[in-house]
């Protein structure tokens, strides 16, 4: 039986529920947000907008799992587990289907094309998929070892898929204009950052802490590492194309829009 404070247990459903609202105040932004890019980058704001709204869905069901899970005994300060189990496979789920869009939202603003493209996607995406199968098992084990195992196993395509991104940012950097360079660079480092997070909290329960620290701290960090890998950084690609948008609309012959365009606000 594993006892949670009361200031433990709030503290994992008060960070679930700020990112319900995060993701759901980001879905709407990305929806109106889409409007005000040219129509060759809408596809970007459109998968930004997918991306928070699979999370946002998921962390309900995260949420309603988590107050299934625990239930307070009244006057002992404590919460004890009812029985049932906190599913954690709905953030496996969720990463399954978002972690491969947030793949392919990066590169639809790199300026990568062709075979290249398709190549790099298509690496990538299988290596997003590699990782997270891979770090389940271990997730949902109890035993060291196999913790030890499957995240060991699932850190191969992590250190691929961050290797391949920094070097394909880096090239892009190369190539864009000191302002799209600025938000890259940002971006670069929000991802070692944000993407770092998940292996560390994965490992707190390997590192003998008492048990409901361990599972606190770990829903936390997942937690807080989704905000900056979605919404946040959902915000960063936004400032690129944005900016591609107002270069694009500068350099059309009499300040036209691109074609299909009905969208943007007049130019001036
Ligand atoms: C929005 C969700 C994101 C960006 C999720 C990213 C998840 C990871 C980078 C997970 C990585 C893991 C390892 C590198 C080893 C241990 C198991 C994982 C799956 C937690």
């Amino acid at each position: 039986m594993q006892n949670l404070s009361v200031d433990q247990y709030d503290t994992v459903y008060n960070s679930l529920s700020f990112t319900i609202a995060a993701m759901g105040a980001a879905f709407v932004f990305f929806l109106m947000a889409r409007g005000t890019v040219a129509y060759k980058f809408q596809r970007v704001t459109e998968v930004a907008a997918l991306i928070v709204v699979i999370a946002c869905y998921h962390y309900s069901r995260m949420f309603s799992s988590w107050t299934a899970a625990y239930s307070h005994v009244a006057g002992s300060g404590v919460y004890t587990q009812t029985g049932e189990r906190f599913n954690e496979a709905y953030r496996y789920a969720d990463w399954l289907l978002t972690v491969p869009l947030l793949l392919v939202e990066l590169i639809a603003v790199l300026y990568i094309t062709g075979n290249k493209k398709a190549a790099l996607t298509r690496n990538l995406v299988i290596a997003a998929a590699l990782m997270i199968v891979l770090g389940y098992p271990g997730e949902v084990s109890d035993n060291i070892t196999t913790r030890l195992i499957w995240g060991t196993l699932s850190t191969i395509p992590f250190v691929y898929i961050l290797f391949v991104l920094w070097t394909e940012v880096g090239a892009a950097m190369a190539t864009e204009s000191e302002e799209v360079k600025g938000w890259l660079f940002s971006i670069r480092l929000l991802l070692l950052a944000s993407w770092g997070v998940y292996p560390i909290a994965y490992l707190l329960p390997l590192l003998h802490l008492d048990p409901a620290t361990a599972l606190v701290g770990k829903q936390l960090g997942y937690s807080i590492a989704d905000v900056i890998a979605k919404p946040i950084y959902g915000l960063m690609i936004y400032a690129i194309v944005r900016i591609k948008t107002q270069r694009e609309q500068a350099e059309a012959p009499d300040g036209a829009l691109v074609p299909h365009d009905h969208t943007l606000p007049p130019s001036r």
